[in-house]
């Protein structure tokens, strides 16, 4: 008896569409081919140590960092996998300054907008850690039909669909379009993403924080009290929690929305809107989260209502279990 292959994402997406009967298919073909985006980065990251794909190019991106190759990659990728499919407006791109306008010789009138982090956590790649790719869809509001900067200041909560590839132990794809999240494994031997977590739920309460603690100095008050807090012992409440950081987004957040718990990257003294990105990093994962059961704040409002105010914009991020993001809410906002 040959094994019976799963559902594969495309058929979920075309499945979960046909309750839209209004629905053109535009949303169902720009998923597909993020899908094989993200199947060709995944080729190249299974591959960085077996081919010269691994190292510095020598230049420096809008956050002033390091660029490498495999970024380097992973963003021409996105770009060149979706400019053509006239499904898209414009393009933004954590790796590129402006928005990526669709070149006159590909068709034109997209409805929606894409901004993603190509390849996010990429200062792991050479040490074989998990990274991922993020990505957020939005519908354009604007007239001009090339897009504008106003297609993509809008708030997370219009998100269309929002989700990540995940380069792990398996590569995996997990996305949310309104109606649950879901989560689909690679099997690199058909090449198909296989529905493995369908409807994922992350649990109410955490047992795990995750934060870069080299930063405490830098906290004020209310976010070292934060920490201590989950780190006190009191067996009633479930702590003390468990520390767990990767320092690659993608893999942190992945494991906390699937185990439950807290991860956190607050702004601080030299830094006071943290490090993360809301269009590429914070938004889509809120969104995924929310989806999921769970929460997301900055320093006290909810992510998905912060109306961005420019491109490569940066917003404290407190994201995970619902009841251990009120706890963060209820110290940022009295100090206890
Ligand atoms: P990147 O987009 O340049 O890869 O940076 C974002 C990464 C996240 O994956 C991770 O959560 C964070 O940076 C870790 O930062 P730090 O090293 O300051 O803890
Ligand atoms: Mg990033």
């Amino acid at each position: 008896m040959p094994e019976r292959i799963g559902t594969t994402v495309t058929k979920h997406i075309v499945g979960m569409q046909r309750g839209f009967p209004e629905a053109s298919g535009d949303f169902s073909a720009l998923m597909n081919e993020l899908v094989v985006a993200g199947k060709v980065i995944h080729r190249a990251v299974t591959k960085a140590g077996l081919v010269d794909v691994i190292g510095k190019t020598g230049e420096t991106n809008i956050q002033g960092e390091e660029v490498q190759k495999l970024d380097d990659f992973a963003n021409i990728i996105m770009i060149q996998k979706m400019d053509h499919t006239g499904l898209l407006c414009a393009m933004a791109s954590e790796e590129i300054d402006d928005i990526i306008e669709i070149a006159d010789k590909h068709p034109q009138g997209g409805k929606y907008t894409l901004a993603f982090d190509p390849l996010d956590g990429s200062s792991n790649i050479e040490a074989n850690v998990s990274i991922g790719t993020i990505f957020s869809v939005h519908r354009k509001i604007s007239d001009a039909p090339k897009g504008t900067l106003e297609d993509f200041l809008q708030i997370g909560r219009k998100q269309v669909a929002a989700g990540y590839i995940i380069y792990g132990s398996s590569t995996m794809l997990v996305y949310t379009a309104g109606q649950g999240v879901h989560g689909f494994t690679l099997d690199p031997s058909i090449g198909e993403f296989i529905l493995s977590h369908p409807n994922i739920r992350t649990p109410k309460k955490g047992k795990i924080y995750s934060v870069n603690e080299g930063n405490s100095h830098k906290w004020d008050k209310r976010v070292n009290d934060i920490i201590n807090y989950f780190k006190t012992d009191d067996e009633a409440t479930g702590r003390p929690y468990s520390s767990r950081y990767i320092g690659s987004l993608v893999a942190d957040f992945h494991r906390n929305l699937l185990y439950g718990g807290i991860f956190m990257y607050p702004g601080d003294a030299k830094n006071p809107n943290g490090k993360l990105r809301l269009l590429y990093e914070a938004s889509p994962l809120a969104y995924i989260c929310e989806q999921a059961g769970g929460g997301a704040i900055s320093d006290g409002e909810n992510i998905l209502d912060i109306v961005p105010t420019e491109l490569h914009q940066r917003v404290p991020l407190f994201i995970g279990s619902r009841d251990d993001v009120e706890i963060c809410k209820r110290f940022l906002a009295d100090g206890k």
